[in-house]
């Protein structure tokens, strides 16, 4: 298989820590690719221009980083990122937490991809608002940091991300999470094995 992403991609580094935690990586074969300029090789996988992209040995090319994750699913004997017994639950959590990143990467692109004098501050204020209902809404409702599923995969993506790009001081207002985060980080070393230099 081949996965078209970026080391720094939040999306991606879902879908790096759910082949490695399950066995899979030995599987794909990870290339680069650049949503910022004429890739056509990431446009031909997926239309829209985003990453990640897999091409699966068929030459099936499947987005986005939450269908990859089911397409994953069915290669395991039986599903662990959206396990049967509590599927709507994380579909949930993993929507929750791809909100987070969705709204973080938008002020990104309003910080870094818009021109300056153009960057409009009620939009920012706008998107953190999304991530700090979010994330205290998860306070009340975390997935189990022990157990690597869509969810808490994708939730310590979302920190993950927060900690790089800085949107909001998360560590600071949700001591809980970090805690949550020490958590996954030691059942999980593929967290801090997926983690970019930036
Ligand atoms: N919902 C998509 C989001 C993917 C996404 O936005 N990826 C970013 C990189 S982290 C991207 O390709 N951005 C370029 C663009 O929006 O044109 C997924 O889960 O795969």
């Amino acid at each position: 298989m081949l996965l078209i992403s970026t080391p720094t991609s939040p999306f991606g580094r879902k879908v790096k820590i759910a082949a490695l935690v399950y066995g899979l990586k030995p599987l794909i074969h990870v290339e680069t690719g650049d949503p910022w300029t004429n890739d056509e090789r990431l446009r031909t996988a997926n239309p829209l221009g985003k990453m990640p992209a897999l091409i699966t040995p068929e030459g099936k090319a499947i987005y986005d980083s939450g269908v990859i994750l089911e397409y994953l699913d069915t290669l395991l004997d039986a599903p662990c990122l959206f396990p049967a017994e509590r599927r709507i639950d994380t579909l949930v959590r993993h929507a929750l937490a791809d909100g987070i990143i969705e709204a973080g990467l938008l002020i990104t692109y309003e910080r870094m991809r818009r021109p300056a004098e153009f960057t409009y501050a009620p939009w920012i204020e706008h998107q953190r608002g999304k991530i700090e209902r979010a994330l205290t809404s998860v306070l009340s409702d975390a997935p189990d940091p022990t157990i690597a599923d869509a969810g808490s995969i994708t939730l310590a993506c979302a920190l993950g991300y927060l900690d790089w790009r800085k949107q909001l001081d998360w560590r600071a207002a949700y001591p809980a999470m970090v805690e949550w985060l020490d958590a996954f980080r030691a059942a999980f070393p593929a967290f801090d094995a997926t983690k970019a230099e930036h």
